[in-house]
């Protein structure tokens, strides 16, 4: 079996999930940059138009296949390479990580995706700061939710047991870009607990946008 290669951006919060899965795993891949930033825009161009038709990163190939989608590439890595395990063994333990994973995945960061910003900036008008206030706002929503749930698991490290799970591997990125656009996190005690203890983690401190941005 080929190495795998993970089509990457050091700022992508979707391919800074697969980062910490696959340095927690211990899998090794070869990364591969495209540039999403604005002018650059490598997502758009043909050679990665022609991988993934979504065009957005991350997306993984193997052995000639392809795919995209973050989410689903964790759940197949969860399957391929069970040990150490990012979820749960109670099925119903199973749920509330990819609960708590999908709020992040689902209600988060796509309304707060780049081109969700550009659209709200050539369709709208938005400047500077109105595309802050979106950004925050949809943070701020879901961070609540989240920070009410991890507060069932008070005394604990991590949000679902002992281990970190998929809820972490969310979690960390999305922190990492609320902190990019200046959103207060003081009410979210349980949630900064947690991403200072992950942080601390090689997995999680290789996987950094700032430990893997080019030179
Ligand atoms: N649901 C997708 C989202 C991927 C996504 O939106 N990636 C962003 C970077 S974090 C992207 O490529 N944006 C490029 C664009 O919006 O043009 C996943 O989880 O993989």
């Amino acid at each position: 079996m080929s190495t795998l290669k993970l089509y990457d951006y050091w700022r992508s919060s979707a391919a800074y999930r697969l980062r910490i899965a696959l340095n927690f795993k211990g899998i090794k891949y070869d990364s591969l940059p495209v540039n999403i930033a604005p002018g650059a825009d490598e997502q758009f161009g043909e050679t990665y138009r022609i991988l993934n038709p979504q065009m957005r990163v991350p997306s993984v190939s193997l052995d000639g296949r392809i795919s995209g989608q973050s989410m689903a590439i964790l759940e197949w890595l969860e399957e391929t390479h069970p040990e150490p395990p990012l979820l749960p063994s109670d099925p119903w333990e199973r749920m509330e990580v990819r609960a708590f994973a999908d709020t992040i995945a689902c209600d988060i960061h796509p309304i707060d995706n780049l081109s969700v910003l550009a659209q709200l900036r050539t369709q709208f008008g938005a400047d500077d700061n109105a595309v802050g206030v979106w950004y925050r706002e949809w943070i701020t929503r879901g961070f609540a939710a989240l920070e009410t749930i991890a507060m069932k698991h008070p005394g604990s490290d991590f949000l679902f047991g002992d281990h970190p799970t998929l809820a972490e591997v969310c979690l960390i990125p999305q922190v990492s870009n609320a902190r990019r656009f200046n959103t207060d996190l003081t009410p979210y005690p349980k949630l900064l607990d947690v991403d200072s203890i992950c942080r601390e983690l090689p997995a999680f401190k290789a996987a950094e946008p700032e430990a893997v941005k080019p030179s």
